[in-house]
């Protein structure tokens, strides 16, 4: 079976970094098919996923279902786009089916569904992912499974106590097979985060996670931050990391307002250029 790839000791950076640009392509084609969508959070998580499924994870992209993958679980639905878009990278999905993001009738709404293949769990309702991984990765351990899970949620779910009690169990069980990445990205909807939920990593790291904290746009930190984390040593790990919204493309870094993006054609080919121009 072709196995994407078991983490190598040393990263290959350029070609990581080259993915991330790949998937931010691929999500601006996305956004400006329907004009509008999730893009800033999906430029943002670019540099992670690309960390992650060109690195990092065990996957098979030929057999998404495949019982021995690492799993990853997406816990902030909306981030839908940067998802379809590493799929597609991956090879699960194809580019061609990436157009139709959030069109009626698309099999890629701007949630994502456990149908669509590569993709853990139903999102849309928030605070609902590390539960889900946590119990993924204890059953997993109790299968005899080398498999890990690494869980995505955002600053916002930090707010919602079922985020809380699933880390709680997450420790309670040893789950050192789980690594959750925090995306604090600073806002939730169309504000600042307005709950105190700093000092993130202290916290977590007082629920028994081993914590490290990134610049979550440095694909150097990641690799480095995940090597550190390999250990199966009884703590379930974390990573806080820190994002800028629409990053890669600065106009969009620049907005008030990140959290939904709806602009004209013209604009999106505006800021189409401005990808290529800055990092092309
Ligand atoms: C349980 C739940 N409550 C409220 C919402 C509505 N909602 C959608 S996105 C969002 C913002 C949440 O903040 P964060 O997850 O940090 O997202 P960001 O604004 O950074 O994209 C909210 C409140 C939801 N999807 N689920
Ligand atoms: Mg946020």
């Amino acid at each position: 079976m072709a196995v994407l790839n078991h983490p190598p000791s040393s990263p290959d950076l350029p070609a990581i970094k080259g993915r991330a640009l790949n998937l931010r392509r691929k999500m601006m084609r996305m956004a400006s098919g329907k004009g509008e969508g999730y893009i800033a959070q999906g430029l943002a998580m670019a540099d992670c996923l690309a960390t992650l499924y060109f690195h990092e994870m065990r996957y098979d992209p030929t057999n998404p279902d495949w019982k021995e993958r690492d799993r990853f679980v997406l816990s902030t639905g909306h981030y839908s786009i940067a998802m379809y878009a590493v799929l597609a990278e991956a090879g699960t999905l194809q580019d061609e089916e990436l157009v139709t993001y959030g069109l009626n009738g698309s099999r890629l709404p701007m949630s994502t569904f456990d149908d669509i293949p590569g993709v853990e769990i139903v999102g849309g309702s928030l605070g609902h992912g590390l539960g889900q991984a946590v119990g993924m990765a204890l059953g997993l351990k109790l299968d005899g499974s080398s498999a890990r899970v690494f869980c995505e949620f955002s600053d916002g779910e930090l707010q919602e106590g079922s985020t809380w009690e699933a880390a709680m169990g997450a420790a309670t069980f040893n789950c050192d097979n789980l690594v959750v990445i925090i995306d604090c990205n600073g806002i939730q909807a169309d504000g600042v985060v307005t709950v105190k939920i700093e000092p993130v990593a202290d916290k977590m790291t007082a629920f028994g996670f081993e914590t490290i904290e990134v610049d979550g746009n440095s694909v150097e930190a990641l690799t480095d931050a995940l090597a550190k984390l390999r250990a199966p040593n009884g703590k379930p790990k974390c990573i806080v990391q820190r994002t800028i919204p629409g990053f890669g493309i600065p106009t969009i870094m620049a907005r008030d307002r990140a959290h939904f993006v709806r602009i004209d054609n013209s604009e999106w080919t505006a800021l189409t250029a401005e990808l290529e121009r800055e990092n092309g």
